[in-house]
């Protein structure tokens, strides 16, 4: 084998040791963000046909013991955000005979400072009825609300339709209020699978309320961020910007009305 082919090698085989290991440690629940297109109406349903068929989802089990431990139940999330809103729509199966009015929804955010403690916690929580929770300085046990040293920055509601919980919530990326998340456009959050991992942890669940146990799992969020296609310009299509673009129309322009002018001048002498 000569140089050139080594080398080759030496590439192919390094391609194709990074790919496995980024497919080796992707995280098994990816929930991409979609921008937002169609405004969502936060009465804990998919209120119309368009409400959510612009957001992208995810499939997940959801369990006791950070989705390890039964129950397993079957759970579904679609998200999609503006500049200054997350939008996350929860579909969770749940058995008919366990169902309770006071079972809530959640999301939670934690981010480790290297030893036991945390740099940053926050956690929102919505009921059927409403009643939305938004909480922080978690201590590995007990969650403190925003109020009074920040706001509730969590609206929405759920419902039981005898199948599945259904929750819509809603939370701004940034309130400001330093008791929430800081979450920006285009990044990624949540790297955690595991409990005893200590990267971020972005955790989704239903709090049983009549069992009094969280039933939850890991997720890693995408946020999106808008694209030109985002933006429609008032008053129809983008103009051209480019320097020789716009030169070019220029030119076109005048060559037309200087043959214009020279077929008037033609014409007036002929007449003459
Ligand atoms: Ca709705
Ligand atoms: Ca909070
Ligand atoms: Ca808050």
């Amino acid at each position: 084998m000569n140089a050139k082919k080594a080398k080759i090698l030496i590439l192919l085989v390094l391609t194709v040791t990074q790919t496995v290991y980024v497919s080796l440690c992707e995280h098994p629940h990816i929930l991409r963000s979609a921008w937002l297109v169609n405004p969502v109406y936060l009465d804990g349903d998919i209120t119309d046909a368009k409400e959510w068929i612009d957001a992208e989802s995810v499939e997940l089990n959801i369990g006791t013991n950070y989705g390890r431990s039964p129950p397993f139940l079957e759970t579904k999330i679609w998200a999609k955000n503006d500049l200054n809103d997350l939008y996350l729509l929860y579909r969770i199966e749940f058995p008919y005979g366990s169902y309770d009015l006071d079972d809530q929804a959640f999301i939670y955010y934690l981010i480790y400072n290297g030893t036991s403690g945390f740099i940053a916690t926050d956690k929102s929580t919505v009921g059927q009825l409403g009643s939305p929770q938004d909480q922080y300085d978690y201590d590995g046990a007990i969650w403190i609300n925003d109020i009074p040293t920040g706001e509730n920055n969590v609206e929405g509601m759920g419902h039981y339709d005898g199948t599945f919980y259904w929750f819509e919530l809603k939370k701004p990326l940034h309130s400001g209020d330093m008791c929430d998340w800081l979450f920006e456009t285009g990044e990624t959050y949540g790297y955690a699978n595991s409990p005893i991992d200590k990267s971020e942890h972005l955790c989704v669940g239903l709090y049983d309320e009549s069992q009094g146990y969280n039933i939850q799992n890991f997720i890693q969020l995408i946020i999106a961020k808008p694209s030109i296609e985002d933006f429609t310009p008032v008053g129809g299509e983008l103009a051209p910007v480019q320097k020789a673009e716009i030169i070019r129309v220029l030119l076109l322009r005048l060559i037309t009305y200087l043959t214009v002018i020279l077929c008037c001048i033609v014409s007036v002498k002929k007449l003459i």
